[in-house]
């Protein structure tokens, strides 16, 4: 089936640069998405977005390319609660990837316990309103019950914005809880402000919630180039990122977000992200941590050190 992109949709930067920073040995890209190929594993009739083509082969060329060891792929919202895609692509990683699925109300054990040996290890909940339908607490609440069984966990997305109202449901669930982007904080305002307060108290307050201090590309308002002397980009998401990398070194994850689904001014050099990573864990310690020790205690326990 041909599908055409979404008007205005930027592709992924083809060529990225080697990254500087050397990333240590067996570090993991924990949110990455694959995108059809639409003609092989078509595009959810519900979507809110239709991508360009980001095929497994060109995750792990650019896994290769930037010193990755493994990959965390995440089903994106353009594939529905069809996980096919990423099933495919964790077969074909030969263990070097798990994966995030979406499931619904209806989804069988059975149907569970072979996403769980295909390498799923957790859902994703969805409550940015751009990308997804509402789905009812109950139900989302419901499946957190289910799979919490198979020791897997929950990742939500959402928007800072939105915390309050949400965070008695994310407090209630039963499972680790993983926030996407540090829960989208306005990086206009300041790191001490109430909005990230209440982010880095809701962390505190949970020992089960972890979060990825990715997406400084989708988060900057500074935006990709170095300005007026700064010494790199994403600048403004420095002390947001930094903040959480060190009060809680034990639940953070770094991803690049490959393909980077729905920018719109620019697209990201993904080896020029991987620069910003010493930028936010600026000792070898809290690099080793971000990058390799948690997410293989998340994702890989039964190798983890
Ligand atoms: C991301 C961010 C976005 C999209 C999705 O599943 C998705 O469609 O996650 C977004 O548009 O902010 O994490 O990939």
């Amino acid at each position: 089936m041909k599908f055409e992109k979404s008007p205005g949709w930027l592709d992924w930067y083809a060529g990225p640069s080697k990254p500087r920073f050397k990333l240590p040995d067996g570090a993991v890209d924990t949110h990455c998405h694959v995108f059809g190929p639409g003609d092989i594993f078509p595009f959810a009739p519900e979507r809110k977005y239709t991508p360009c083509d980001a095929s497994k082969d060109q995750l792990f060329a650019l896994r290769d390319h930037l010193g990755f060891s493994r990959n965390v792929i995440v089903q994106a919202t353009c594939h529905g609660a069809d996980n096919s895609a990423v099933v495919d692509a964790l077969a074909a990683a030969q263990g070097r990837a798990r994966g995030i699925a979406t499931v619904k109300r209806s989804v069988t054990d059975a149907e569970l316990q072979a996403l769980h040996d295909a390498g799923i290890r957790g859902v994703r909940f969805n409550f940015v309103k751009r990308l997804v339908d509402f789905t009812p607490r109950d139900e989302l609440m419901e499946i957190a019950g289910r799979i919490a069984k198979l020791g897997w966990h929950v990742v939500i997305y959402f928007e800072a914005v939105d915390l309050p109202e949400l965070i008695d449901f994310f407090t209630a669930l039963p499972t680790t809880v993983v926030v996407d982007h540090m829960g989208r904080p306005d990086v206009s305002k300041p790191v001490d402000g109430e909005e990230f307060a209440r982010f880095v108290d809701f962390m505190s307050a949970h020992e089960n919630v972890w979060s990825k201090v990715s997406c400084p590309e989708r988060l900057s308002v500074k935006g990709p180039r170095a300005l007026n002397g700064e010494e790199h980009a994403y600048r403004d998401v420095v002390p947001f990122a930094r903040r959480l990398v060190e009060t809680f070194p034990d639940r953070v994850l770094w991803g690049t977000d490959w393909p980077h689904p729905n920018l719109k001014d620019h697209m990201p050099d993904d080896g020029l992200l991987v620069d910003f990573i010493p930028h936010i864990a600026v000792t070898p310690e809290l690099q080793r941590r971000l990058l390799v020790d948690n997410p293989m205690r998340l994702y890989w326990p039964e190798q983890a050190r």
